[in-house]
């Protein structure tokens, strides 16, 4: 028996290079030994305000994303989150047992709670986690790919998962996480001390997956980097220590290789190779993301839920059964 992954990325905005090299490449290579199951998450989307053709468009696009990347629907199921009710059955539960302090120390809830005034945030953002919880565990799922910022979210999902159990017998699998080094956590290109993130305040923050290639240079062309004019990874400059690191793992190349590459070189010609870098990788992907119609989609995604459902529904009449519902 396989062991299962789970993970999934909000249709809330363009998705990046930080999604891509923090998760989607990691995905690519597990389906190939794990039990996978992906999921465009758009009920985490609206914890924030999302325009509502603007969000249907954007759901669309991450399948297709996810697709054109290497996400092979014949071995993952790849499913939109709001056509499987049992997810915010399951979150509804699971609030029954999280407590108000453990959500109040969530580092993504006070970060995008802060970002608007916390009396416009939203009680769903505060919950957030909660249902990502409940995402997890409904799939018996083992390990969950993800990048750095999600540690806090899957060790939640821990707490929830023996807490229920304690409490009600053995129902849900312990998940642990999974993140690779290398990719875990690609910087804003406007300030390397915060995560990339395709909700940032200015698109100069990051390389969308779907930028065209003028919009590519320009935004390299302006990413910060630090003083000196020497191209070394090190991290005293972790302006360019982020930028070696794109180059590094759209390349195959070590940051060691990359330095010696431009050796003598100056900003000017690394930021010339490194827009060469990601415009070579991301022409691809774009024509592969072109080359899929949105019923071919919708069809994956479709089949996608119909063979995550029955898995979801089987835990749901556990839980209810533990809880004492009569059923
Ligand atoms: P938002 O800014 O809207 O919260 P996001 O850009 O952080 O979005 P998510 O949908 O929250 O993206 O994340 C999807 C996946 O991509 C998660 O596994 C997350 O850990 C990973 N990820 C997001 N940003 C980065 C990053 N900068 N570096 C590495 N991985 C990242
Ligand atoms: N919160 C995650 C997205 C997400 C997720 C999940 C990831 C929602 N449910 C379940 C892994 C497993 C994020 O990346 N912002």
């Amino acid at each position: 028996m396989k062991q299962r992954i789970f993970s999934g990325i909000q249709p809330s905005g363009n998705l990046h290079l930080g999604n891509y090299l923090g998760a989607i490449k990691n995905w690519v290579k597990l389906q190939e030994e794990y039990d996978s199951i992906f999921c465009v998450v758009d009920l985490h989307a609206i914890t924030v305000p999302q325009d509502p053709e603007i969000l249907r468009q954007k759901t669309i696009e991450v399948a297709k994303i996810y697709l054109a990347a290497g996400i092979d629907p014949e071995k993952s199921a790849i499913f939109i989150q709001s056509h499987i009710s049992e997810h915010t059955e399951l979150a509804w539960i699971l609030n029954t047992i999280a407590k108000i302090p453990e959500l109040e120390k969530m580092t993504q809830f006070k970060d995008k709670s802060q970002k608007n005034g916390r009396e416009s945030a939203s009680v769903g953002l505060f919950v957030y986690p909660v249902l990502m919880a409940a995402d997890i565990l409904l799939y018996n799922t083992e390990t969950v790919p993800v990048g750095e910022d999600q540690l806090q979210h899957i060790e939640l999902a821990r707490d929830l998962a023996a807490r229920f159990n304690k409490k009600f017998g053995e129902t849900f699998i312990v998940p642990k996480h999974f993140v690779k080094e290398e990719g875990m956590r690609i910087m804003g290109l406007d300030d390397p001390r915060k995560k990339m993130s395709k909700s940032a305040a200015s698109e100069y923050n990051y390389i969308a997956l779907t930028d065209p290639e003028e919009t590519i240079r320009k935004k390299i062309k302006k990413a910060v980097t630090d003083s000196g004019s020497e191209i070394i990874y090190c991290d005293d400059k972790p302006a360019l220590k982020n930028l070696i690191n794109i180059h590094s793992l759209l390349t195959d190349q070590t940051p060691a290789e990359i330095e010696k590459m431009y050796a003598g070189k100056g900003y000017g010609d690394f930021k010339n190779g490194l827009a060469d870098a990601i415009v070579n990788f991301l022409k691809p992907l774009q024509e592969r993301i072109g080359a899929i119609s949105d019923a071919e989609v919708l069809d994956i995604l479709e089949k996608g839920a119909a063979k995550v459902r029955p898995i979801a529904i089987q835990k749901i009449f556990d839980v209810k059964q533990k809880l004492g519902f009569i059923i």
